[in-house]
């Protein structure tokens, strides 16, 4: 029995040894200690060893079985701390190693010179304000001067949700709300999106972006018009900006004018940006018509004011010299990146 005994031993020790895994371990285990194991056998087959016997085979099966359980139980604490040590080893972090780059956003050259534009008239004490896309027709059109036979509404009488309530083609109508609340003198301008049913090329889009100023006040003049939008003028394309202007219609504005600034890469002398006319044309402008001031509940033999208004686009398209107004809306980063 005795002989058994180490022979078992023997074996599971050298098994033990070489066993490289948990599972095989396990298989180890089962093959020895389990209900058929070897050493199991052993111990059933007690009932054919000698009464006076038994106690001392009993210790000998029970001290090589302790055996073989602490020489696993070793085996498998071994295994478990290599299993271990590999995996910190493969999860180890390089501390040494370049950090990923994050990216943070980038503001939309729109952005960008809409809040140049903003910056400079609230540099000269005028309010930012800001005013609803969908709007009433006589907002946009009718206390504007426009009525509903006017020849300009044609080419702007578009998106309509209903017969009364449209898609404001212009931002004026934050300008007639400023009006109506009685506050006056008023100095603002009503940046925001507009819509217009032309196609999408170059240099037109079905909606857009304008900024708007009004001045009204006592006493306000040609002149003060013409002061404050060439001091915009020389603060947005720089300090030896000139200005021109040459007489316009708009509705809503009597006397009107376009103002074109001196072409800010050649000077004046006239290239390629500005067609070789040395003049580039940003916006249009005049005198608040006496009828949209009366309109809106404000006398115009006691008050006068001044009015301008632009395409935002069209100033990036300039500032940021872009050729394609369409570049602005396909929001492709590496093209958004560079301004
Ligand atoms: C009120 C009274 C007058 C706003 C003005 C213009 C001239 C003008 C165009 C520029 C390019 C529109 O985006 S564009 O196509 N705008 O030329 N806008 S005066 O006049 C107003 C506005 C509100 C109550």
């Amino acid at each position: 029995m005795k002989a058994k005994l180490d022979q078992i031993r023997e074996q599971a020790l050298t098994q033990i040894k070489s066993c490289d895994t948990t599972e095989k371990l396990n298989e180890i285990r089962v093959s020895i200690l389990g209900k058929k194991g070897e050493l199991t056998g052993v111990l059933k087959a007690m009932k054919d060893v000698a009464p006076e016997d038994r106690p001392k085979v009993g210790q000998l099966v029970n001290e090589t079985r302790a055996e073989i359980e602490r020489v696993m139980e070793e085996a498998k604490t071994r295994m478990e701390r290599a299993i271990r040590e590999a995996r910190m080893k493969s999860e180890v972090i390089d501390v040494t190693l370049p950090a990923k780059k994050v990216r943070i956003g980038h503001r939309h050259p729109n952005t960008i010179a809409q809040e140049e534009v903003e910056s400079i008239f609230i540099g000269m004490g005028y309010e930012v304000v800001e005013g609803p896309e969908i709007e009433k027709d006589y907002y946009n059109f009718e206390a504007l001067n426009i009525p509903a036979d006017h020849p300009a509404k044609d080419e702007q009488d578009t998106f309509y949700v209903n017969g009364d309530i449209l898609l404001r083609t212009q931002t004026s109508g934050v300008q007639v709300h400023e009006m109506e609340k009685g506050k006056l003198p008023i100095r603002m301008i009503a940046p925001g999106r507009v819509f217009r049913s032309d196609e999408l090329d170059a240099t037109h889009s079905p909606s857009f972006h304008q900024i708007e100023g009004l001045v009204v006040d006592t006493n306000v003049t040609f002149a003060d018009l013409k002061g404050t939008l060439a001091q915009f003028a020389r603060e947005l394309f720089g300090e030896s900006t000139k200005v021109k202007f040459r007489p316009h219609h708009f509705p809503f504005t009597e006397p009107s004018a376009e103002m074109d600034v001196t072409c800010f890469k050649c000077g004046g002398a006239g290239c390629r940006f500005c067609k070789g006319e040395g003049w580039i044309e940003i916006l249009g402008c005049g005198m608040v018509h006496p009828n949209v001031l009366k309109m809106s509940g404000i006398d115009p033999e006691k008050y006068t004011g001044f009015a301008f208004g632009m395409g935002l686009e069209r100033i990036a398209l300039l500032k940021y010299e872009i050729d394609d107004l369409r570049l602005l809306y396909e929001n492709d980063i590496r093209f958004l990146r560079q301004f």
